[in-house]
């Protein structure tokens, strides 16, 4: 790893290139853009070696940016920032949760059909994911698939268990089931992007997406980031789907996020190191399904009640 002789590591903090018009096109037509080598190796070294040390399962490594350094510089002095709001057409960005995924050697973690809209805290045009890959991926280890334009057809669908067991009992008020998309595969627009450490994949929240298998000797890493932009407002959602569950965010449906807010902070334009949050008294737990996450102390104790 480059160390810069003032101990400051030398890794792309701003974009490498310009967005494109076309890549800018191509994201509000098909929902999602892939960019190549946005995060030079020595994020992704970095990150990899971060990934490693942190406990958990497949979908159980979340809110990471509060405790591990590596993930902060990436969140608040990175381009990925810069990123988003430029494909969103937003002036500031602000981020929900970061997540890192990753599907060990020769792991059945099936990422079943879904979006991401149903997890997130926040509604508005401007919300997005990010997903940035840390290892090679293609079919084999466990890329990610796409239906283009699934971000347009105005439907919202409850998401399933990340473990392969089928559906949740329950379906949401103003949600539907999702559909069978793998037995009718022929009828939809599915793109999948072979990916190389640095790429970087962005998708509106609301486009579906899924994954298969790890079927090779190595870990697929990657994190994926929930963005939102200028028009996002906090949005209460139904509890007991994921890790926000375990966050009490202070805001009711329709309030915008304050820039400084604790948990959901604003990350563009960048900010000074000295006023990145540093959310207090938060510790690591065992979750309900064995998941290890970032939790308020209080929250199992909500969690159990709800
Ligand atoms: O990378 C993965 O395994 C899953 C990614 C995903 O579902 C997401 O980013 O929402």
């Amino acid at each position: 790893m480059v160390q810069l002789s003032n101990g400051i590591r030398n890794m792309n903090r701003d974009l490498v290139r310009a967005i494109t018009q076309e890549e800018i096109e191509t994201f509000r037509e098909d929902g999602v853009v892939c960019l190549r080598g946005m995060f030079d190796p020595e994020w992704c070294d970095r990150l990899r070696d971060a990934a490693d040390t942190i406990p958990g399962n497949y979908s159980g490594r979340a809110f990471l940016w509060p405790f591990y350094e590596p993930f902060r510089e990436l969140v608040f002095d990175s381009p990925a920032g810069e990123i988003a709001a430029t494909l969103m057409g937003s002036e500031t960005l602000g981020i929900m949760i970061d997540i890192c995924f990753i599907k060990d050697p020769h792991s059945t973690s099936l990422t079943p059909w879904h979006h991401d809209q149903p997890y997130y805290q926040m509604q508005g045009k401007q919300v997005c994911g990010m997903w940035i890959g840390l290892d090679k991926c293609d079919a084999s280890n466990g890329a990610v698939e796409w239906i283009k334009g699934s971000h347009k057809w105005d439907r919202m669908f409850e998401p399933d268990p990340f473990d392969g067991t089928g559906h949740f009992e329950s379906v949401h008020d103003g949600r539907e089931r999702i559909l069978d998309i793998d037995a009718d595969r022929d009828n939809y627009d599915i793109v999948m992007f072979e990916t190389e450490p640095g790429d970087c994949i962005v998708d509106y929240a609301t486009i579906l997406h899924a994954a298969g298998d790890n079927t090779t000797d190595t870990p697929r890493r990657a994190i994926t980031y929930a963005l939102f932009g200028d028009d996002a407002r906090f949005l209460e959602i139904p509890p007991s789907r994921g890790v926000e569950d375990t966050r009490e965010l202070g805001l009711k449906t329709g309030d915008r996020f304050p820039p400084d807010h604790e948990l959901a902070p604003r990350i563009w334009p960048k900010r000074p190191r000295e006023t990145w949050p540093s959310p207090k008294e938060w510790a690591y737990t065992e979750g309900a399904e064995g998941d290890f996450v970032a939790v308020q102390p209080d929250a199992v104790d909500r969690l159990g009640s709800s």
